[in-house]
């Protein structure tokens, strides 16, 4: 059955037609070059291990404004001073774009969704509103939500933190906010609830009790886990690390500090990560590493989908399209089983220079085109094997006896040490990286 492209008599993306994938020979800009979805890769389609979605807060609520300058994007859902008039129609012109691009998921904070009101009742209110307009359009249209989100960092109010501010009447705030994003997340059928820390974390440290503000986060969590379980929801709360910005610290620096901090606090039962690769280079690290250390730890929950510039350490949301990235982080997901409720949320904006309407779709065109590519590559590395079977070649001494002793603890620290005095110096084994690089610029090119 085909579906209407757009609802009401106003189509925002006109000349736009529902993209579709016409292979690597087309020339036609608006079409997938790579992304078929019912193509099977690795036993499912690609439709099921890329489970892309498209994020409201960059694509219909970002303008262009920078610190040096207003907006250059003429946004055609702006139609009224009234906000939540605007807010229908921005809905109108999201789920055209979604349908348009045929991506199966969107995720949203509150505020992008709808206004703030006056009150906590207001703001409420207008949420509601708006859910109950988004389940209207996402029953006509088949969308669903991959996670929903409260933002905590824009209103001045959340100028020290949200969950983390000294002042408890802001964490009171935050909680009314995070809770109305939970139930607006499970009448949405939300499969996830993602925690970004927006600004928990702190500028000085002369005027900041951190150990008080980290505890304050755990409780803030337990509580938002509590009430999320007790009005059915059934998803992955995950958070979102990130080492800085807008923040000059934040507390989820990174992969590991999240995971220590989700077990310290008895989190880990419920909470997985959502891994943005933009935020794990800021952290010094590649998003493959961040990624890979949430598969170890059995917490990889999501990934936001972008990168940054590797001219500075900002965080600008580029869409993916480095493909060793790609590929490497592909790799990562693929040999982990695949990203389970989670998916790929385009946390990416076109650049302020890009003023077309046309350039969003180009962008997200560009983004899922690469994963596609790299799910393929990433397969071609996985199912062959030869980079796994060179990986566990080198830990093969700890198949042997002593090493498997020493593994499962079976042995002591001054055991350890007669071993080394009693045997020769270790022959020096090679790492071998230039062959492993090698290899996989063989599986990308050949
Ligand atoms: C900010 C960021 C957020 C989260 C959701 O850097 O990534 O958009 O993804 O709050
Ligand atoms: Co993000």
């Amino acid at each position: 059955m085909s579906r209407a492209l757009f609802v009401g008599d106003k189509e925002y993306f006109p000349g736009i037609g529902q993209i579709h994938y016409e292979g690597p020979d087309s020339d036609n800009p608006l079409s997938f070059k790579a992304y078929d979805p019912d193509r099977i890769v690795a036993g499912r389609t690609m439709e099921e291990h890329l489970r892309f979605a498209v994020c409201y807060w960059h694509t219909f609520c970002a303008d262009g404004a920078d610190p040096f300058g207003p907006g250059t994007r003429i946004h055609p859902w702006r139609v009224s001073d009234d906000k939540m008039e605007n807010a229908r129609s921005k809905m109108d012109a999201a789920f055209e774009f979604f349908t348009k691009l045929n991506v199966p998921f969107y995720c949203f904070h509150d505020r992008d969704m709808a206004p703030e009101g006056a009150s906590v009742a207001e703001s409420e209110f207008n949420l509601e509103t708006m859910v109950a307009l988004a389940r209207e359009r996402q029953e006509a249209t088949g969308m669903k939500l991959l996670w929903g989100t409260a933002n905590l960092f824009s209103h001045p109010r959340f100028m020290n933190g949200g969950a983390t501010n000294p002042n408890f009447a802001v964490v009171t705030h935050a909680g009314a906010q995070v809770k109305a994003a939970l139930d607006a997340t499970v009448a949405l059928g939300g499969q996830n609830y993602v925690f970004w820390g927006g600004r928990e974390g702190y500028a000085c440290l002369f005027n900041t009790d951190t150990k008080k503000e980290l505890d304050h986060l755990g409780r803030f969590l337990t509580m938002a886990r509590d009430y999320g379980r007790s009005i059915g929801f059934e998803g992955t709360f995950l958070i979102e690390p990130k080492p800085m910005e807008p923040m000059y610290h934040q507390y989820d620096v990174d992969s590991q500090t999240v995971i220590g901090f989700l077990r310290q606090h008895g989190l880990d039962e419920d909470f997985k990560l959502n891994i943005e690769a933009n935020h794990a280079t800021l952290a010094g690290h590649s998003s493959a590493h961040d990624l890979q250390m949430a598969v170890d730890a059995g917490m990889l929950g999501s990934v936001d989908a972008n990168r940054g510039n590797p001219q500075n350490g900002w965080d600008t949301d580029q869409f993916p399209m480095d493909m060793y990235d790609c590929v490497q982080n592909m790799m990562v997901i693929l040999a982990a089983g695949g990203l389970g409720s989670g998916g790929f949320n385009f946390d990416a904006k076109i650049r302020r220079e890009s003023t077309d309407l046309e350039d969003l779709f180009l962008g997200h065109i560009g983004g899922m085109d690469a994963y596609a590519r790299a799910l393929v590559i990433a397969d071609r590395v996985v199912s062959d094997g030869k980079i796994e079977e060179m990986k566990a070649a080198r830990y093969a001494s700890f198949k042997q006896p002593d090493g498997r002793r020493f593994e499962t603890g079976g042995m002591g620290l001054a055991e350890l040490r007669d071993m080394a005095a009693s045997s020769p110096e270790p022959e020096l084994e090679s790492g071998k990286q230039e062959r492993v690089e090698n290899l996989l610029n063989d599986y990308m090119f050949s």
